[in-house]
């Protein structure tokens, strides 16, 4: 029943105003499924490879439709696997990830839809409990997401003592509300980043008190602990000829970066850190895990990239406790599925994350949901970030 019979590709914009790749894909009963792909800025050196989006569509209608046809929707890792064998390479550089996720994810939909299943329990969440993935909401921002705003890539509101996923939804989206309220009482204007987060022309430390502030207002209209957490997207601040993290005029040595975000943790009592140090620092990653992995996530993005040999050298390092999973790092989501089994059976907590790049689908809240995920970052504001955050009030609801 879920054989598929087509697929077809097609040219839609992202949030950017970018064109990336949509894919439809029908089966002999009558199932369909649509899966667009994100895409990043801050992209990680590791990463599969994003093609144009034209020319990904083309080599993918003519390497790997054909090889689809026929296979069963149903069975993921054999729609996954053709897509891999069509592609042939490691990291999909001859199709591109990007019509290669596209299709992963609306083969699964197709299944699901065929199954009369909502998509996060063909994908495993069949014994869903009470569990929800927290939320981790994007309200301030700069690096490669916003010009003339923060250094670091994202200040990120945690509601980790939220009682149900609408109540965290809604508290990430009154910290955004209180940002803006704290930002014009100090007068400074701020327009919005890549992902809907406040970007403003203030200093790092600045920044901290802002969020600081707004995270402690909403704390007590809601009566449940928020916390907050960072993506430092160190890779993007590391300069290798100097061979120290750049903050326009500061730099900082390897050491001097650890003692400041281990700092920083105990001063905010972040909940979370990303990407703390570059992508290739697997040991300063250990140092900073050793440190202070006892009371905060310390998450791999651009280090681990999804990929489970990266992610098995950083179990082997110690360098972290936690990895972001995106499905267009990697190429699919049978590959996703492998890097956060991996992580759960070493104890790695998993963040399901979107991409600077979004489009309104939502795969990303199934994902989470089927996963058992503890996060899920998909930002505050804006159609398609709250495409997933209402995707996954209405899971909370058992109305999809
Ligand atoms: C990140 C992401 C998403 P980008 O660094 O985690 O927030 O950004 O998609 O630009 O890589
Ligand atoms: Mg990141």
């Amino acid at each position: 029943m879920t054989r598929i019979t087509s697929v077809s590709l097609r040219r839609v914009l992202d949030s950017r105003g970018n064109p990336t790749v949509e894919a439809d894909v029908l089966t002999e009963s009558g199932g369909f499924g649509r899966g667009a792909a994100p895409s990043g800025a801050s992209t990680g050196e590791y990463e599969a490879i994003e093609l144009p989006a034209s020319e990904s569509i083309a080599k993918a209608r003519e390497h790997a439709v054909p090889r689809l046809e026929g296979v069963y929707a149903g069975d993921q890792r054999a729609v996954d696997n053709a897509l891999r064998a069509a592609d042939g390479t490691d990291d999909f550089s001859a199709i591109g990830a990007n019509s290669a996720v596209a299709i992963s994810m609306a083969a699964a939909k197709a299944a699901a839809d065929v199954l009369g299943a909502p998509l996060y329990q063909h994908l495993g969440g069949a014994f869903r409990g009470e569990n929800f993935p927290i939320p981790l909401g994007n309200v301030v921002g700069g690096g490669e997401h916003a010009k003339e705003a923060t250094h670091i890539q994202e200040f990120l509101a945690a509601p980790v003592g939220a009682p149900s996923v609408s109540e965290a939804v809604f508290a990430n989206a009154a910290v955004h509300a209180a940002v803006a309220d704290v930002l014009d009482e100090r007068g400074v204007p701020a327009a919005k980043g890549d992902e809907g987060a406040w970007a403003p022309p203030i200093s790092d430390a600045d920044a901290f008190e802002v969020v600081d502030e707004a995270v402690g207002r909403v704390e007590d209209e809601v009566g449940f602990e928020i916390r907050f957490g960072l993506d430092m997207a160190a890779a993007e601040l590391y300069d290798d000829d100097e061979e120290a993290y750049v903050y326009g005029d500061e730099t900082k040595s390897a050491d001097e970066q650890i003692e400041y975000v281990a700092s920083l943790v105990d001063e905010y009592d972040l909940a979370y850190v990303e990407d703390p140090l570059d992508e290739n620092d697997y040991e300063a990653f250990a140092e900073l895990t050793d440190r202070v992995g006892d009371r905060t996530l310390i998450c791999g993005d651009d280090l681990f990239v999804t990929n489970v040999e990266r992610l098995q050298d950083g179990i082997d390092a110690g360098a972290a406790n936690s990895i972001l999973i995106k499905p267009n790092q990697i190429g699919t989501l049978s590959d996703a599925f492998d890097a956060v089994e991996l992580a759960a059976r070493n104890g790695y907590e998993t963040v399901i994350s979107h991409r600077s790049g979004e489009t309104e689908d939502t795969t990303i809240a199934h994902l989470a949901v089927a996963t058992d995920a503890g996060y899920i970052k998909t930002g505050t504001v804006g159609g398609e970030r709250t495409a997933k955050l209402n995707e996954l009030v209405r899971i909370a609801d058992d109305a999809v």
